[in-house]
């Protein structure tokens, strides 16, 4: 799944039609008063936020947008039809810039639309111009150019909840056995430049690839992917029973959240302070289920909901299933 993370894009709203110079069509009289319509206004151009993961991908090929322009007037005082506005659709969470003049825009609510270029007026046509001292006006305007610019545009994920945890502790399997995505399942860890997104009952779930000691630090792919959870509603946080100490692995990560936090200024409203959950995973690796039992009871001291999932056993992935569902309508 193409993910795109910054796109550069041209746009044009459309330039208004122009006025145009006619003469009444009357019997016997050769020259009628001023008839000649104004011409429409050029259609604007509009940014929109729509709530859908893929949809920056669709303007990878395409970044040159252009509104309509506006009908040129016409006979019988006819005004000119207005240019169709041209609306992009960019996904909630995006970050729109306008480099030459320091704008910036941001897309939070679903339906959310932005006017950023204005279609230019419609000339006017000779029967505007008619006047007292002048009743046979053969004057014109031509139609106003639209205005144009370039944006960047910056997707800052809006994922509902973040996958967080070592390589290997499962997330994409995870990511997976929840939503519809089709993540890379197996060592990937480091070679996945993009985060893989799932709907999961309409909440978006991201797998962040390679958190890692150090991924604060920009070792591995950690830290160009912490950031997309900046503003997830909550993370999981996954830690494999394949790790002979399970609670230090967790702690180690949660480091690297908090010195993030840190690094990028966000103490107190990070990472770290987020709502987690806890999920321990490939419990099918161990057989003694006392031992499991245990290890539920110290990750449940840090006063979090800890959950246990075997992929290889059905019922514990429905029974997360339920949990995260109710967990998420709460919110
Ligand atoms: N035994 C077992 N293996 C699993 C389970 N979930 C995932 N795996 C395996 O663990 C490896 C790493 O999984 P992956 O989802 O790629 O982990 P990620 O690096 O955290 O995304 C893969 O070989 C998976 O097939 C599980 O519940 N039990
Ligand atoms: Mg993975």
């Amino acid at each position: 799944m193409a993910f795109i993370d910054e796109i550069k894009i041209y746009a044009e709203a459309g330039r208004g039609g122009d006025g145009v110079v006619r003469w009444r069509q009357e019997k016997f009289v050769p020259k009628g008063g001023p008839a000649g319509g104004d011409g429409g206004r050029g259609g604007n151009f509009y940014i929109q936020a729509v709530r859908d993961v893929h949809v920056l991908s669709k303007y990878k090929a395409k970044k040159e947008f252009f509104a309509e322009k506006g009908e040129d007037g016409s006979k019988k005082s006819l005004h000119g039809k207005d240019g169709e506005d041209f609306v992009l659709d960019l996904p909630i969470g995006t970050i729109i810039t306008r480099p030459e003049t320091e704008e910036v825009w941001q897309l939070t609510e679903e339906g959310q639309k932005i006017l950023l270029l204005k279609g230019g007026y419609g000339g006017f046509g000779n029967e505007h111009f008619k006047k007292s001292t002048n009743t046979t006006p053969t004057e014109s305007n031509p139609g106003q150019d639209g205005e144009k610019g370039n944006f960047n545009i910056e997707l800052e994920l809006f994922a509902d909840i973040g996958l967080v945890g070592l390589p290997n502790a499962g997330k994409s399997s995870l990511l997976n056995a929840l939503t519809n995505a089709d993540a890379k399942v197996g060592d990937y860890a480091f070679t996945t430049l993009d985060p893989n997104l799932g709907d999961f009952y309409g909440y978006i779930i991201a797998d962040i690839p390679g958190v890692i000691e150090g991924a604060h630090e920009g070792k591995g792919l950690g830290v160009k992917f912490l950031r997309h959870i900046k503003r997830t509603k909550m993370i999981a946080h996954l830690v494999s029973f394949e790790n002979s100490n399970m609670m230090k692995v967790y702690k180690e990560i949660r480091k690297e959240l908090k010195a993030y936090d840190k690094k990028s200024n966000l103490a107190g409203d990070g990472l770290f302070e987020k709502e987690e959950i806890i999920i321990l995973t490939k419990s099918d690796v161990v057989e003694d289920s006392k031992f499991i039992a245990k290890k539920i009871k110290d990750f449940e001291k840090l006063d979090k909901k800890v959950f246990v999932i075997s992929l290889y056993d059905d019922k514990s992935v429905k029974n997360f299933r339920d949990a995260l569902v109710k967990i998420l309508k709460k919110k």
